[in-house]
């Protein structure tokens, strides 16, 4: 079943450990749990997702524009982006789901 929006959090997943972001919000930092170790992301369709290498949104940066596709499973490593990101912002722009 593809995520959807719920309201609640625009990034999202299944199984294992899944860094949930809320709507609208933004994280200097993503925490020793995630940090440098993320390797995918699931960006729910209607929002607009930022990951920066370096904490505090330094350095380089990729987005993602969540789209209601199978399971919307992002790959980090297809930008080079494997097991790096430290600061992440999420914001909800709508027409998604
Ligand atoms: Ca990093």
């Amino acid at each position: 079943m593809p995520a959807r929006h719920n309201g609640n959090t625009c990034t999202g997943g299944s199984g294992g450990n899944v860094f949930r972001m809320g709507v609208n919000i933004a994280y200097s930092y993503v925490g020793s749990t995630f940090n440098d170790e993320a390797s995918s992301i699931i960006v729910f369709p209607g929002c607009s997702c930022t990951f920066w290498e370096n904490q505090n949104f330094g350095g380089p940066s990729v987005n993602f524009e969540g789209v209601p596709i199978e399971d919307d499973l992002q790959n980090l490593a297809n930008d080079n982006f494997n097991d790096v990101i430290s600061s992440a912002e999420c914001i909800y722009v709508g027409g998604g789901g």
